[in-house]
């Protein structure tokens, strides 16, 4: 019973976190249609905002999250100790750390998740080009690959699903 509270706890601030760093559960739900459309023409931004849903229900999803938005914000107002606060304020690119961590994401519904993750990544449709936009002194250094990671988990478990119900 603690154990489901301190659950309930941690996707309530992730969510909560989520929202004030500009990102809405339905910017995600239209990464996942821009990443399953063409497979599944009948899909609706409901069933995307369903699949996010479900994704962000996940503790390994919300650990992601708040542990990324607590270094992007650490970034953002200096208080983190170098080579560590240039490194993430810059989102410098040999850094890596930012997509290893979105991989505990993309993991939970399996390995269509990589597929998805490393095309969004490349495209950067959506929300994802304005989480790239630093021009506003915001660093999004880890927060872009969380979202990224999570509409492409979300697809991930889509598909699963459609493949259970289809002949
Ligand atoms: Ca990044």
């Amino acid at each position: 019973m603690e154990n489901q509270k301190e659950m309930n706890v941690s996707e309530q601030i992730a969510r909560q976190w989520l929202k004030e760093r500009g990102v809405k559960v339905e910017d995600i739900a239209e990464l996942v249609l821009y990443l399953q459309k063409k497979y599944f023409p009948d899909m609706t931004l409901e069933d995307c905002i369903e699949s996010v849903n479900a994704v962000l229900s996940k503790r390994e999803v919300q650990n992601a999250i708040l542990t990324g938005i607590q270094l992007d914000i650490l970034a953002e107002k200096g208080m983190l100790d170098e080579p560590l606060q240039s490194t993430i304020a810059v989102d410098e690119s040999l850094y890596g750390i930012d997509e290893i961590m979105a991989l505990s994401i993309v993991n939970v519904y399996g390995s269509i998740g990589f597929t998805n993750y490393g095309y969004i990544d490349k495209q950067k449709p959506g929300i994802l080009a304005k989480l790239n936009d630093h021009s506003d002194g915001t660093c999004n250094t880890f927060l872009d690959d969380i979202v990224g990671a999570i509409a492409a988990a979300a697809a991930s478990r889509h598909a699963h699903r459609a493949a259970h119900v289809q002949p």
